[in-house]
């Protein structure tokens, strides 16, 4: 079985100890009662905003590389951007990491939850997406609703999304019965176009690794009656 990356267990671990990746029980946005939950807004200090723009800018870097050697992966893009409001400071931060880290120097942006009718106006801030390839950054993917709300708004301010990337892919399968990544990616261009730093199997190998088996064995449940299996 395939190993995790350093900055995966980093995020696992990291989100675990600031209580916003926890097992359980808890109600999803769907109704299904899930025996996990990331909670994404609780990555709210320092360190931990380090782990995950970490995560990000370095899952980012990897694809932009495989794409570079002919796999599927992410085409250069010029603006990062990050949804209100969560988005907002990940997105930035990793801004920051690309160029420190990887040598990788794009804009970013952001929109308003409600649009200002006076000063600059409009619902878009930050670097201009008009004419401009975007990658949209999320956390977490369920049924992809949030996401692909993002990628409507920057399509709407004329923005071109040529790929999306993402926190935790939790693999679930949609009303229709599909898989939610594999139509985002239609949505953006294709396979590769939407990479994430962790999927709900990811954290299975993990507790797998640390003999956490009451947990692996509801995960393992879950991921029977929900899972995508492709
Ligand atoms: P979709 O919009 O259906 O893709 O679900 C994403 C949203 O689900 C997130 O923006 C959260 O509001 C919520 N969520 C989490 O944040 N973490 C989880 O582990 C699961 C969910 C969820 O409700 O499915």
């Amino acid at each position: 079985m395939a190993n995790l990356q350093k900055y995966q267990t980093e995020l696992i671990e990291h989100g675990m100890a600031v209580g916003a990746l926890k097992f359980g029980s808890f109600t999803l946005k769907s109704g299904r009662q899930s025996p996990y939950f990331f909670n994404a807004g609780m990555l709210a200090s320092g360190p931990v905003l380090d782990t995950l723009a970490s995560a990000y800018a370095s899952t980012i870097s990897e694809s932009l590389k495989t794409a570079e050697q002919g796999s599927p992966g992410l085409p250069h893009f010029d603006v990062l951007f990050g949804p209100a409001y969560k988005g907002i400071p990940f997105a930035a931060c990793t801004a920051l990491l690309l160029h420190r880290d990887h040598k990788i120097d794009v804009g970013y942006a952001y929109d308003r939850k409600e649009a200002k009718d006076h000063g600059e106006g409009g619902v878009m801030v930050g670097s201009d997406v008009k004419g401009k390839k975007v990658l949209v950054l999320d956390d977490v993917a369920t049924a992809g609703t949030a996401i692909r709300g993002a990628i409507d708004n920057v399509r709407k301010a004329g923005g071109e999304v040529v790929g999306a990337i993402l926190m935790l892919d939790r693999q679930e399968i949609g009303k229709e019965g599909g898989s939610m990544i594999r139509e985002v990616e239609g949505l953006v261009g294709g396979s590769g176009r939407v990479p994430t730093i962790l999927k709900m199997k990811d954290l299975m190998l993990w507790l797998e690794q640390h003999e956490k088996t009451e947990e692996l064995k509801e995960m393992q449940a879950y991921w029977d009656q929900y899972g995508v299996k492709d």
